[in-house]
Protein backbone atom coordinates (compact mmCIF):
# COMPACT_ATOMS: atom_id res chain seq x y z
CA UNK A 1 0.00 0.00 0.00
CA UNK A 2 1.24 3.46 -0.95
CA UNK A 3 0.15 6.77 0.65
CA UNK A 4 -0.55 9.29 -2.36
CA UNK A 5 -1.91 12.49 -2.38
CA UNK A 6 -3.72 14.40 -5.54
CA UNK A 7 -5.09 18.23 -6.08
CA UNK A 8 -8.56 18.75 -6.77
CA UNK A 9 -9.36 21.63 -9.04
CA UNK A 10 -11.95 22.79 -11.04
CA UNK A 11 -13.55 26.04 -12.85
CA UNK A 12 -16.16 25.29 -14.81
CA UNK A 13 -19.60 24.21 -14.59
CA UNK A 14 -20.80 22.37 -10.92
CA UNK A 15 -17.42 22.41 -9.49
CA UNK A 16 -18.18 21.06 -6.15
CA UNK A 17 -20.34 17.83 -7.71
CA UNK A 18 -17.94 17.13 -10.19
CA UNK A 19 -15.27 17.34 -7.45
CA UNK A 20 -17.11 15.11 -5.45
CA UNK A 21 -18.65 12.63 -8.09
CA UNK A 22 -14.93 12.15 -9.43
CA UNK A 23 -13.72 10.99 -5.72
CA UNK A 24 -16.54 8.61 -5.52
CA UNK A 25 -15.66 7.48 -8.71
CA UNK A 26 -11.80 7.03 -7.87
CA UNK A 27 -12.93 5.57 -4.74
CA UNK A 28 -15.02 2.73 -6.32
CA UNK A 29 -12.09 1.53 -8.35
CA UNK A 30 -10.01 -1.49 -7.62
CA UNK A 31 -6.33 -0.49 -5.65
CA UNK A 32 -7.25 3.02 -4.73
CA UNK A 33 -9.31 4.03 -1.04
CA UNK A 34 -9.47 7.51 -0.40
CA UNK A 35 -8.89 8.09 2.94
CA UNK A 36 -9.29 12.07 3.33
CA UNK A 37 -10.74 14.60 1.63
CA UNK A 38 -9.73 18.64 2.24
CA UNK A 39 -11.97 21.49 2.85
CA UNK A 40 -12.69 22.65 -0.48
CA UNK A 41 -11.84 26.57 -1.35
CA UNK A 42 -12.72 29.17 -3.96
CA UNK A 43 -9.01 30.35 -5.42
CA UNK A 44 -8.12 33.46 -7.56
CA UNK A 45 -6.44 32.05 -11.03
CA UNK A 46 -2.96 31.69 -11.41
CA UNK A 47 -0.88 31.74 -14.30
CA UNK A 48 -3.74 31.27 -16.76
CA UNK A 49 -4.90 34.58 -17.62
CA UNK A 50 -8.78 35.55 -16.20
CA UNK A 51 -11.16 32.52 -15.92
CA UNK A 52 -13.13 31.56 -13.59
CA UNK A 53 -12.38 31.33 -10.09
CA UNK A 54 -11.29 28.16 -8.90
CA UNK A 55 -12.35 25.55 -6.51
CA UNK A 56 -9.63 23.59 -5.08
CA UNK A 57 -8.83 21.14 -2.78
CA UNK A 58 -6.38 17.84 -1.94
CA UNK A 59 -7.37 14.49 -1.28
CA UNK A 60 -5.33 11.36 0.41
CA UNK A 61 -5.38 8.17 -1.02
CA UNK A 62 -4.35 4.67 -0.21
CA UNK A 63 -3.27 2.59 -3.27
CA UNK A 64 -2.21 -0.43 -4.40
CA UNK A 65 -1.49 0.88 -7.86
CA UNK A 66 2.10 2.08 -9.03
CA UNK A 67 2.47 6.06 -10.00
CA UNK A 68 1.57 5.65 -13.00
CA UNK A 69 -1.47 3.19 -13.01
CA UNK A 70 -2.80 5.95 -10.61
CA UNK A 71 -1.76 8.73 -12.60
CA UNK A 72 -3.82 6.69 -15.76
CA UNK A 73 -6.62 6.44 -13.50
CA UNK A 74 -6.69 10.42 -12.64
CA UNK A 75 -6.73 11.25 -16.34
CA UNK A 76 -9.05 8.36 -17.01
CA UNK A 77 -11.47 10.11 -14.38
CA UNK A 78 -10.75 13.44 -15.45
CA UNK A 79 -11.99 12.27 -19.23
CA UNK A 80 -15.09 11.12 -17.68
CA UNK A 81 -16.15 14.00 -15.94
CA UNK A 82 -15.65 15.77 -19.41
CA UNK A 83 -12.18 17.20 -19.24
CA UNK A 84 -9.98 18.20 -22.86
CA UNK A 85 -6.70 18.56 -22.39
CA UNK A 86 -4.77 20.04 -24.60
CA UNK A 87 -1.22 20.05 -25.16
CA UNK A 88 -0.25 23.62 -24.04
CA UNK A 89 -3.69 25.19 -23.39
CA UNK A 90 -4.38 26.03 -19.59
CA UNK A 91 -8.29 26.92 -20.71
CA UNK A 92 -11.22 26.75 -18.01
CA UNK A 93 -11.66 22.82 -16.37
CA UNK A 94 -14.33 20.51 -15.57
CA UNK A 95 -12.18 19.05 -13.33
CA UNK A 96 -8.66 18.43 -12.52
CA UNK A 97 -7.11 15.66 -10.72
CA UNK A 98 -2.90 16.27 -9.85
CA UNK A 99 -0.73 13.21 -8.80
CA UNK A 100 1.08 15.59 -6.22
CA UNK A 101 2.62 12.54 -3.94
CA UNK A 102 3.59 9.23 -4.09
CA UNK A 103 4.64 7.98 -0.76
CA UNK A 104 8.11 9.00 -0.59
CA UNK A 105 9.25 8.38 -3.68
CA UNK A 106 10.76 10.74 -6.67
CA UNK A 107 9.96 10.29 -10.03
CA UNK A 108 11.30 11.57 -13.13
CA UNK A 109 9.68 10.27 -16.44
CA UNK A 110 7.92 11.95 -19.49
CA UNK A 111 3.58 13.19 -18.73
CA UNK A 112 4.93 11.84 -14.60
CA UNK A 113 6.91 14.06 -12.01
CA UNK A 114 6.70 13.13 -8.44
CA UNK A 115 6.63 15.18 -6.08
CA UNK A 116 4.65 17.92 -8.56
CA UNK A 117 6.97 19.85 -9.80
CA UNK A 118 5.22 23.11 -8.81
CA UNK A 119 3.61 22.11 -5.56
CA UNK A 120 5.75 24.37 -3.80
CA UNK A 121 4.72 27.58 -6.04
CA UNK A 122 1.04 26.63 -5.22
CA UNK A 123 -0.93 27.90 -1.92
CA UNK A 124 -3.91 26.66 -3.51
CA UNK A 125 -2.27 22.93 -3.59
CA UNK A 126 0.17 23.81 -0.30
CA UNK A 127 -2.74 24.98 2.29
CA UNK A 128 -4.85 21.84 1.34
CA UNK A 129 -2.38 19.64 1.77
CA UNK A 130 -0.86 21.07 5.04
CA UNK A 131 -4.88 20.66 5.98
CA UNK A 132 -4.42 17.18 5.69
CA UNK A 133 -1.31 16.41 7.19
CA UNK A 134 1.03 19.14 8.49
CA UNK A 135 3.67 17.13 8.89
CA UNK A 136 4.27 16.57 5.02
CA UNK A 137 7.69 16.85 4.53
CA UNK A 138 8.71 19.72 2.32
CA UNK A 139 5.12 21.70 2.68
CA UNK A 140 7.17 24.33 4.84
O1 LIG B 1 -3.27 22.03 -12.03
C1 LIG B 1 -3.55 23.27 -11.54
C2 LIG B 1 -4.47 24.03 -12.45
N1 LIG B 1 -4.41 25.44 -12.13
C3 LIG B 1 -5.01 26.11 -11.11
C4 LIG B 1 -5.84 25.73 -10.06
O2 LIG B 1 -6.21 24.56 -9.87
N2 LIG B 1 -6.23 26.72 -9.19
C5 LIG B 1 -5.85 28.02 -9.33
N3 LIG B 1 -6.28 28.90 -8.42
N4 LIG B 1 -5.06 28.42 -10.34
C6 LIG B 1 -4.63 27.47 -11.22
N5 LIG B 1 -3.82 27.61 -12.27
C7 LIG B 1 -3.68 26.38 -12.80
S1 LIG B 1 -2.70 26.01 -14.19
Amino acid sequence: MTRAFIGLGANLGDREGTIRAALDALGAEDGIEVVAVSTLRETEPVGVGEQPLFLNGAAELETTLTARQLLDRLLETERRFGRVRVAGEHGPRTLDLDLLLYGQERIDEPGLTVPHPRLRERPFVLEPLAELDPGLPGLH
